[in-house]
């Protein structure tokens, strides 16, 4: 029966729908995007990746090469993969790794439209520059929610929104993942948390901080804490290693002496280079996909003296809200357009984290209008913002710089045409994620239980290929659940200095329909809700692929999700920071266990 589907879903392929094909070539090699040189991962010869364009209800072949030195994948961030969940390029899950020399070809049904990225999901390989952006246009006559920016205009911004440009967003480091994570194993301190740059499209460069900056800009939250210890943040503008002792006790399986002194405190500024987004002279609008791939950061973006129309979110419209900064976290995509209003010139985009544990950002170029020249100067040490002479919107480390700057609230946010989760007061299953550290500062676990990448990676075969009750890693870290269910996930955050947590999910998307402060007293949503309805949306949750679990100061914390199972197979649901997930910070979702598909012989290494 299954493989009679698959049959007919390739015919239908063949028959109806269109294809398209693309070839990536992983290379590794010396690139320095920040001025620094340093071993990275091209795809096709460079970095980041090619943009895919895809059409909406197109078949998507794309052949994956590797001729790296070890094992990689590819995985579609976003994309739902319905009926292919073995081409979703999860190691272990879904195939087995790509050996080096050897070639995986994918392929999927673009049954959505919008914003997107793929990128490596074995070990740390994002981190090494494995990425490119996607971008799937909406099929002919698709509704959109154009005429509430503005009725006259939807024409114009049909237009537009057909030569969207991606924006990647990136955090940079001038070690390679499997160096840093040799660090974390030898010093017991999570040092991927100290980052040497921030990059837009794949450029930028060190731009070290003054003191003065750096004293100006410490997070309040943390200054006590940091001069009770007469310590401060370091020259490169991270929390000093020592940190890392005062706060997780001072075993001796924590050794600041392991790290070179480069990974949290000597800053050597770079010359790099600069993106500059020249907008069209002619136009009156301009589309950007805002796309972050960054490792770590969660960044505050904006563009001086310039609102953004944001009109879809991870993909899909909603009812456009107009702000001027964006919180864009891992894995995050805003879609947004930009009115060309302004008078000629050359106005700052910036890039700020808003981590705790770093200051860092950058400053690109959106210039428009006038004589572009070739006059931008390169960056020079603590000078890059000043680049331009336009009002930002936000500080260096991210913060509105006047109460009247809009910032986008997800809250606000609203699918376009509304899309909501089943109405039944009863859901099928209710899962506990008791998310937090175990023993040290880089072991994570979305479950209490930290996922154990070495063993599960390497399942052979992959946990798709057999039957769900065969060979699933069990314990806290699985999700089991049948099709055509309905499933909630809460998300809990232990009390006390909790980073929030990008958390993605493979496959289709969730709603976000509830979060609170406080323990989760209760055994269901529903009797949370009969307690607390006012922490809860039911009738216009955000729809997302990833979801922020609000961090935690003092208070334990909790965030709600519910999704519909119904696309059988075996999905990763992961914090999308980088050395989270490696650190374990994962969980395996066996979905429609009574419809497990048949993994075609031709789908399978
Ligand atoms: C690479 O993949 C192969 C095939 O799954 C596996 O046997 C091998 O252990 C992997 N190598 C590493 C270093 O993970
Ligand atoms: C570690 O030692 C420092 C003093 O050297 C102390 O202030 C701190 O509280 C200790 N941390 C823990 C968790 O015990
Ligand atoms: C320039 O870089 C040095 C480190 O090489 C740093 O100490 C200094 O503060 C920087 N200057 C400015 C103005 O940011
Ligand atoms: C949950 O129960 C604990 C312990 O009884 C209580 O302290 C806390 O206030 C309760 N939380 C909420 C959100 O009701
Ligand atoms: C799983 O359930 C969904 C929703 O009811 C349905 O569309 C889909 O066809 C089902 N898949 C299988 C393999 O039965
Ligand atoms: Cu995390």
């Amino acid at each position: 029966m299954i493989s009679l589907i698959v049959l007919w879903l390739s015919l239908v392929a063949g028959t109806l729908a269109g294809s398209c094909n693309f070839k990536l070539e992983l290379t590794w090699g010396k690139g320095s995007p920040d001025g620094y040189e340093r071993d990275m991962i091209f795809i096709n010869g460079q970095y980041p990746g090619p943009l895919l364009e895809i059409q909406e209800d197109d078949w998507v072949e794309i052949e994956v090469i590797n001729h790296l030195p070890f094992n990689t994948s590819i995985h579609y961030h976003g994309i739902h993969q319905t009926n292919t969940p073995w081409a979703d390029g999860v190691p272990g899950l879904t195939q087995r790794p790509i050996q080096p020399g050897a070639s995986f070809k994918y392929k999927w049904y673009a049954d959505q439209y919008g914003s997107y990225f793929y990128h490596a999901h074995s070990r740390g390989q994002i981190d090494d520059g494995s990425y490119g952006p996607m971008y799937i246009k909406p099929k002919a006559g698709a509704e959109n929610p154009f005429h509430l920016i503005d009725p006259a205009e939807v024409d114009l911004l049909k237009e537009t929104e057909a030569s969207v440009a991606p924006m990647i967003l990136s955090d940079w480091r001038h070690k390679t993942s499997d160096a840093t994570w040799q660090d974390q194993l030898a010093s017991g301190i999570e040092s991927a948390i100290c980052m040497d740059s921030l990059l837009v499209n794949g450029k930028g460069a060190v731009d070290c901080w003054s003191r003065e900056d750096i004293n100006t800009f410490t997070n309040p939250a943390i200054v006590p804490l940091l001069q009770a210890n007469g310590l401060q943040m370091t020259n490169k503008g991270c929390l000093p290693p020592k940190m890392f002792q005062i706060l997780l006790g001072n075993s001796s399986t924590i050794n600041p002496d392991a790290l070179s002194p480069s990974v949290f405190e000597v800053c050597t500024p770079t010359q790099g280079s600069r993106e500059v987004v020249k907008a069209p002279q002619d136009k009156k609008w301009l589309a950007l996909d805002i796309i972050s791939t960054a490792g770590i950061d969660t960044f505050a973006f904006s563009i001086d003296e310039h609102q953004l129309w944001v009109y879809a979110v991870d993909g899909h419209y909603i009812e456009p809200l107009k702000v001027d900064v964006l919180t864009v976290a891992n894995g995050d995509r805003y879609s947004v357009f930009i009115e060309l209003n302004k008078k000629s010139g050359n106005y700052g985009i910036r890039v700020a984290s808003l981590s705790l544990a770093q200051l860092i950002d950058t400053t690109a170029v959106f210039s428009y209008g006038g004589d572009y020249g070739n006059g931008y100067p390169p960056y020079k040490n603590g000078t890059q913002g000043s680049v331009v002479t336009s009002t930002p919107y936000t500080t260096r480390a991210g913060a509105p710089t006047a109460g009247d700057v809009i910032v986008f609230d997800q809250a606000q946010m609203v699918s376009f045409p509304p899309q909501y989760p089943t109405t039944a007061p009863e859901i099928d299953q209710t899962f506990f994620m008791h998310t937090g550290t175990i023993g040290n500062s880089y072991t994570w676990a979305l479950n209490s239980t930290p996922f154990n990448h070495p063993m599960i990676d390497d399942s052979n075969p992959p946990l798709l290929y057999q039957l769900p009750n065969a060979n699933n890693p069990g314990g806290d870290i699985t999700i089991v659940t049948k099709n055509n269910t309905w499933v909630d996930l809460i998300f809990l955050v232990p009390g006390g200095n909790t980073p929030p947590h990008p958390i993605h999910k493979h496959s289709n998307r969730g709603f976000i329909i509830g979060s609170g402060e406080g323990q989760f007293n209760w055994t269901s949503v529903a009797e949370a809700a009969q307690a607390i309805p006012q922490n809860f949306n039911f009738v216009s949750p955000p729809y997302r692929d990833g979801f922020v679990t609000p961090p935690s100061e003092v208070d334990p914390m909790w965030l709600a999700v519910r999704y519909e199972v119904v696309n059988p197979g075996a999905f990763m649901l992961h914090c999308h920071i980088q050395s989270h997930l490696n650190g374990g910070m994962a969980a395996v979702i066996l979905d429609g266990v009574d419809e497990w598909p048949e993994v075609p012989d031709d789908c399978k290494n």
